[in-house]
Order: structure tokens, then C-alpha cells, then sequence
């Protein structure tokens, strides 16, 4: 099993949020949202829903005790609208009853009345109105108008990129138990627990020590609960608070789709100049983000971008500046990636139209211009351990692209209607949080008298097997049986100020802390083992497979004996570690520094055909060379690749989010959203780990894995333009993701659609 849990998955016992037995009486709560993007309220009517039976309470703005704030980086976004609001979807009411129906049926019967203000969606009218979350960012480097000088082509061009819908199986939802003295116990799909405390307790007004965030596991998050399953929490705790009775709230399917936020959109400028031989001389790029209505993590997933602006190359002289627009859509948040494939889809895109100007293969540019050990990015920071070069020399090699392009080529000369592509997307990906005091994890072990361990950290589990991998180190550590080990529950109150699960950090920053835990107690097993085998130091004392090892021979001590023996000597069986990650440091007002642990690369090499006379494409292989350092657990890694790879493809071929022109999401259910299901994903993925490249800054010399194999997706977007040029040589097309099937279809039909459109016009 490739899992901690993955054997309760299949027998259906993992205990999800909605699956655990509420305490009796428990009650129901239902949101009523705004259904207009932008507006004053000019009255709220809620006696029709308090009409309604079972129904308990309906819950406004005026309800609460404390601050009407769930803003982390921003205090700009209140829990429920008070006098205003400022997309559809935004929380205004909040309905408690006996049950689900009643409370549904209730929160259908609030109205509001709420007269209009000009709305705006997209980033660019944002930008002209001066609508922006904070002041623009600039990243450079070098001299960007001197580099243009030297350039002897120059590319200019705009790139746009769609949002994505985060569609974690698990629905936002969490549970509030009022407990002593005003207490409360808040049960949250949460990659965040501490982020949910803070919120709850600002929202009541209490100090963070009585309320308790608890988290088994989620169902999947993504990003989409780094900073966005608070307020479902805080107005669970609110109404428990209120009627001092449990209260859960789970959102349906369309709700949480229509209120909540999702990867965020980008239009880009880029100019890009290079010597004749490929080489980048200059990179300028402009980035407008559509963060929606309220800051959320918009500025760091912003600073993000600027990071990944030149994806792993080295470009002496680049200019890259980031806005923030403010939009009357539901905030968008964290995403897989956070930002930085929306910059690597730029430089990417830059890349290949220099590419076309030039008349070369894109491959030659990229080949040209990727870093090495040594170099310097933008940010000051000086790549190490970096092997990018290795992993994408290792997969042109290795899945022999000459072959492939060859093969390719043969193809389309002997096909009229179908047309293959090839890209290669090489990846590069910062491996920290770039808000530097984040980086900081805890663990707290208990082994008990009996031998068992448990094993407390941040980490929060959602599906991508961080606790497989914790539960991995603490083994290794301790020489116990794996099945004594068991990984608690994230916890509050056992321990505090976590960081969110995310940056891809969860594995490395509680690893880490885990380990320095275990091997606390590990230090002092020894000295008790030293002392009961009469040695004189413990020096030579180990633990395998639970006995107790003198130098290399076994002696008669197992670890039960040891546990029970430690106890009686009043030995502590206990440890709290704390881990900080060494070494970065960041200034933001120069941009300078070394923001990032290390870097994770890699390279993909992705081939599609396109059907050109239906517009559809499959994608035929996705062959990977992929950094991972020592890997801390193969299956899980191979699995992160593939999902997140599935994901990135998604994101670049057929996921499209699409509001209308009053803000309503109109792909607010999966009839009409469409996610990569088995026909979208690769027929062929192959995958190989990058062989002797340990990692001097992971946990047992790994690195981390969640989100840079996101970004091999990128290649598919490229293979599918590819495809369609060897159909329409010669044209070239506008770089927006993604690419349907619906936009492959209006490429490959140029004149037809022109047409249509025309006599369209004509009617
Ligand atoms: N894998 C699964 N199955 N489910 C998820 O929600 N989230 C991704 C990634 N892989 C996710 C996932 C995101 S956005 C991040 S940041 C990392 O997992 C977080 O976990 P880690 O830091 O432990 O890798
Ligand atoms: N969250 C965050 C993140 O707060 N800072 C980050 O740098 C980050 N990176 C990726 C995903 N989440
Ligand atoms: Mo992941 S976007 O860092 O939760």
C-alpha cells in the first residue's frame, strides 16, 4: 500500500470531516450569499427563513462579538458582508437548523436588496480604473535597456492564462463543540489549523488558547485551504458560539465552487530579446493578476511569480513587475504551484515566439540558456544542488528525442487530418516559503510504556502521503516496528503556531522537526541501554528491527524491555523538537537574497496528436527526468508526479473557468466544468528519479515534491501548438491557455470561423 491510510481508504474506514458521528444535537448551517458582483445592501430580509421549521437562528454581520475580519495578509475581507458586497458567492447570512434540508430550504428564502455599483473582472480594466490589492512589484537584474541594445531579435507579445478550480473531493466544511468556559473544539478541513484559530479567535473575541483546531485528513486541498477554510470554520464557531450547540457546516458541490476562489488568472505583457545564437540577453514582462475581491494570499502568490519569472534560466538582464488587481470576483488563493506557473507560462511563451521569429526550435533556446550550478537568479540567489541541466540532457538521452522528433516528423508527412506535436518543458521550482518566518515546523513524540509511539506534527494530510513520509523518518530513527508508530491528529493544543500545510514544504519542515524529535529520544534510549548492557559509554549502541544492538552485535534487549526500563528510571519518553530552515534569508525592499532553501528540477518531454478536423487532442506520452533528491518514499513521490502532472495538464488543455458578464460563475457544476478524467491524462508517463543527487538541505537528503512536477503540463500546451502548426505552417497564433479542444478547433479553422463570425454579424 502505497499510503499511511491507504488500506482504511479502500475499506472505506478514513474518517473524513462529514463522516465523524456529531454530538448529539448537533445542528446544520446553511450560507445565504450575495447574487450580485458589486453593490450596497440596502436591506436583508430574513423573517421567511426563521418561518421555517428546525430552522434555529439566522446569523448576520451584526452577530458577531469580535472583528468582522478573515483577512491574513490584508485586513480587508470580512467573514460576513455588512453593508456592501463585492462578488457573487460573498457569505451575507447564516442560516442554523435541525437539518440540512431545512437549513437549505431556509437559506433560499433570505432576499436582499442591494442596489449596484460598476463592477469590474478582468485585471487589465482593473488596472486602467486603479483598482489594485497593494502597490505594484518590481524584480531586476542587470540593466534591462542596455540588454535590449545587444539583442539582435527582439519578441514582443501577450500571454493569457485561466483559472482553475481546485476541486479537492472534499467540499470546504468544518465542525464547531463548545466546550467549557466558552471554549470551543473546531473540527476543519484545514491545510491551515493555525490560520483557522487566529481567524475563529478574532472573530469571537477570545485569545487563541481556547479554541482547539483539530484535522484528521482532508480530501484533498490543493492550495484551495491554505487561507480559504476559515471562514467556513469561523461561522460554524460563531453560530456554536451563539446557541452553545455544535454546529456543522458543509458546503454543496455548486456552493463551494461559486464561493469560493480558485487559481488565479493572469494577462502578461513580454518582451524578449536574444543574440543570434539563442542566447537571452534581456527579459522584460508585466503581470496582471486577477486576485478577485480581496487580498487573501494574492501578494504572495504574486511575489511568487516574480521568482519564476525566468524558470530556470539565466538571464542577465530581466525587468519583471507584478500588479495586483482588484476584481469583483470571489478571491482567488493558493493553487498548486502559487503563482509560479503562471510566470514559468510566460517565459515559456516568450521563448517559443522568439523560437517562431527565428525560425529555430524552441529546444535550441531553451537548451542554450538553462542554468547551471553557480548562477545567479534574479533574486540574488546562487543555484545549488540544482540539476537542471543533468535532468534535461538525462531525458533527451534517455527517451532518445532525436527519435522522437524524427518519428514525429514521419508522422505528419504521411497524415492529412492529424497532426503530432513535441515539447520539452523544463522545470524549476523554489523550494521554500518566500515569506521567510513561515519556514518553521513542530513535532511532539510520546512513546508509552507499551512501546507505541505517537507522533504529532504541522502536517497536515491530503492524500499526498506526508504522513507516510513523517512516519518513514521516525522508523528509520527509532529502529521500532512501523506498526508501532502511529501519526496522531493535527492539533492546536498539541502543537502550536503551525505554518499551513503547503509550499510543498510539509514533508520537509515536519520531517525535519520529527526527526529532531525522535532523535531526542533516540539519544536517551541509548544512554539507558548503555547502562543496562554495563557498557561504559552508549556510543556504540544502535536499535534495529527493536533490538538493541552493542557495535554491530545483536544483544538480548528488545525496545519493549528498553521503553519499560526507561520508565522505570523515570527516563522521559517524550520530545518536542522545533525546526527553523537554516540559511535563508530575504530583504524584500532590495529583492534580494536567498529566499529558497534549494530548487527542484526537471524535464518532461510531452507528444500530442490533434484530430484537425475535430479540434480534439490526446496526449500521447509524457516522458519525465525528475529531481527528488533521495526520495522518501518512491510510490508517494512517483504518485505526487503523476497527479500533479494530470493537474498542470488540466489546467493548460481543459479546465476553464468562465464567469459571465454580471460575475456569476457560469461553470459552476461538472457538467459544465470539465476536469482531466482518464481520457485527458497521458496514455504513456514515464517517470525517472534523477540518480546520486542527494540533497544536503532535505530530510534524509529528499526534496520536496508537491507542486514543480504541476508545471510539466506547461509542455502540453506547447506539444498541442506544435501539432496545429505542422498543420498551418507557417501561421502563428496567440498564446492563451487553455487549450481546448474548443480553441484548437477555432486555430485549426481560421478562415471557417472568420467566416461564421462574419455572417454571424450580418444576422
Ligand atoms: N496531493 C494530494 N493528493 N492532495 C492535495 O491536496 N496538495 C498539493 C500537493 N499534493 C495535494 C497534493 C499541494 S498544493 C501542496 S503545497 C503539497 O501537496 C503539500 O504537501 P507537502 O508539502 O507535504 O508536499
Ligand atoms: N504559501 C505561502 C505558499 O504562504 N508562501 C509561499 O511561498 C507558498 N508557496 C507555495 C504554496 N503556498
Ligand atoms: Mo500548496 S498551493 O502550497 O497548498
Amino acid at each position: 500500500m502505497k499510503n499511511y491510510d491507504s488500506s482504511q481508504h479502500v475499506q472505506g474506514t478514513s474518517l473524513f470531516l462529514d463522516d465523524m458521528t456529531p454530538p448529539e444535537g448537533t445542528l446544520v448551517a446553511f450560507v445565504a450569499y450575495s447574487k450580485v458582483a458589486h453593490g450596497k445592501i440596502e436591506g436583508l430580509y430574513t423573517a421567511a427563513a426563521l418561518g421555517v421549521k428546525g430552522v434555529k437562528a439566522v446569523l448576520t454581520a451584526k452577530d458577531i462579538p469580535g472583528e468582522n475580519q478573515i483577512g491574513g495578509i490584508l485586513k480587508d475581507e470580512e467573514l460576513l458582508a455588512h453593508d456592501k458586497v463585492d462578488f457573487i458567492g460573498q457569505p451575507v447570512a447564516l442560516v442554523i437548523a435541525e437539518n440540512k434540508l431545512q437549513a437549505a430550504k431556509a437559506a433560499r428564502l433570505i432576499t436582499m436588496d442591494i442596489s449596484p455599483l460598476p463592477a469590474v473582472f478582468t485585471p487589465r480594466e482593473a488596472y486602467a480604473l486603479g483598482s489594485l490589492i497593494m502597490p505594484p512589484k518590481i524584480f531586476s537584474l542587470g540593466d534591462i535597456v542596455e540588454g535590449f541594445t545587444t539583442a539582435d531579435v527582439i519578441v514582443e507579445g501577450v500571454v493569457e492564462s485561466g483559472g482553475q478550480e481546485h476541486l479537492y473531493l472534499e467540499t470546504q466544511c468544518a465542525m464547531a463543540v463548545p466546550s467549557e468556559g466558552g471554549s470551543l473544539k473546531i473540527f476543519s478541513s484545514t491545510q491551515g489549523p493555525t490560520v483557522v484559530q487566529r481567524v475563529v479567535a478574532g472573530v469571537l473575541g477570545m485569545p487563541m488558547h481556547k479554541i482547539e483546531v483539530d484535522v484528521t485528513r482532508l480530501g484533498g486541498g490543493f492550495g484551495g485551504k491554505e487561507d480559504q477554510a476559515s471562514a467556513w470554520a469561523a461561522l460554524a464557531a460563531l453560530a456554536a458560539w451563539k446557541l452553545k450547540k455544535s454546529v456543522k457546516l458543509v458546503l454543496p458541490r455548486q456552493e463551494d465552487m461559486r464561493m469560493t476562489g480558485k487559481r488565479h488568472p493572469y494577462s502578461s505583457d513580454f518582451k524578449i530579446g536574444l543574440k543570434i545564437d539563442g542566447t537571452i540577453v534581456a527579459f522584460e514582462a508585466t503581470y496582471y493578476q486577477n486576485a478577485g475581491a480581496s487580498a487573501d494570499l494574492s501578494p504572495a502568490i504574486l511575489e511568487r511569480t516574480l521568482f519564476h519569472a525566468t524558470n530556470g534560466y539565466y538571464i542577465p538582464n530581466v525587468k519583471a513587475t507584478a500588479v495586483s488587481c482588484k476584481t469583483n470576483l470571489p478571491p482567488n488563493t493558493a493553487f498548486r504551484g502559487f503563482g509560479g506557473p503562471q510566470g514559468i507560462f510566460v517565459i515559456e511563451a516568450a521563448i517559443y515566439k522568439a523560437a517562431e521569429e527565428m525560425g529555430i526550435d524552441p529546444l535550441l533556446i531553451q537548451e542554450k540558456n538553462l542554468m547551471k550550478d553557480g548562477d545567479e537568479f534574479p533574486y540574488g540567489q546562487i543555484a545549488e544542488y540544482f540539476n537542471l541541466r543533468k535532468t534535461f540532457e538525462r531525458a533527451c538521452e534517455l527517451y532518445n528525442l532525436p527519435e522522437i522528433k524524427s518519428k514525429v516528423k514521419q508522422f505528419n508527412r504521411g497524415q492529412i487530418l492529424r497532426k503530432k506535436g513535441v515539447a520539452v518543458m523544463p522545470v524549476c521550482f523554489g523550494i521554500s516559503f518566500t515569506t521567510t518566518f513561515l519556514n518553521q515546523a513542530s513535532s511532539l513524540i510520546h512513546v508509552y510504556t507499551d512501546g507505541s509511539v505517537s507522533v504529532n506534527t504541522a502536517a497536515i494530510e491530503m492524500g499526498q502521503g506526508v504522513n507516510a513520509k513523517i512516519h518513514n523518518i521516525v522508523q528509520k530513527v527509532l529502529g521500532c516496528h512501523p506498526e508501532r508508530i502511529r501519526i496522531d491528529t493535527t492539533n492546536t493544543s498539541r502543537i502550536a503556531n503551525t505554518s499551513a500545510t503547503a509550499a510543498s514544504k510539509g514533508a520537509d519542515l515536519n520531517g525535519f522537526a520529527a526527526k529532531h524529535a525522535a532523535e531526542a529520544i533516540y539519544e536517551r534510549l541509548k544512554k539507558v541501554a548503555a547502562g543496562l548492557l554495563g557498557l561504559a559509554e552508549e556510543k556504540n549502541v544502535t536499535i534495529k528491527s527493536e533490538i538493541v544492538y552493542n557495535a554491530d552485535s545483536p544483544t538480548t534487549l528488545t525496545w519493549t524491555e528498553l521503553i519499560s526500563k526507561a520508565y522505570m528510571q523515570r527516563v522521559s519518553l517524550s520530545a518536542h523538537a522545533h525546526h527553523a530552515t537554516p540559511l535563508i534569508h530575504y530583504d524584500k525592499v532590495a529583492a534580494k537574497g536567498r529566499p529558497f532553501a534549494y530548487h527542484v528540477t526537471g524535464t518532461a518531454i510531452v507528444e500530442t496528436t490533434v484530430d484537425c478536423l475535430r479540434g480534439t487532442y490526446k496526449i500521447d506520452s509524457v516522458k519525465i527526468v525528475h529531481d527528488i533528491g533521495e526520495s522518501l518514499h518512491h510510490m508517494v513521490d512517483l504518485g505526487q508526479v503523476e497527479g500533479a502532472l494530470a493537474q498542470g495538464i488540466g489546467w493548460m488543455t481543459v479546465e476553464e473557468v468562465i464567469y459571465n458578464n454580471q460575475g456569476r460563475l457560469i461553470t459552476d457544476a461538472l457538467s459544465t466544468y470539465k476536469v482531466p478524467d482518464i481520457h485527458a491524462a497521458a496514455q504513456d508517463v514515464q517517470i525517472e528519479f534523477l540518480e546520486n543527487a542527494p540533497n544536503p538541505y532535505g530530510p534524509l537528503k529528499s526534496k520536496a515534491v508537491g507542486e514543480p512536477p504541476l508545471m510539466y503540463g506547461i509542455g502540453a500546451y506547447f506539444s498541442i501548438m506544435n501539432a496545429i502548426k505542422a498543420f498551418r505552417p507557417g501561421e502563428t497564433f496567440p498564446i492563451t491557455a487553455p487549450m481546448s479542444p474548443e480553441r484548437v478547433l477555432r486555430y485549426v479553422c481560421r478562415e471557417e470561423f472568420a467566416e461564421m463570425e462574419q455572417k454571424e454579424l450580418q444576422l
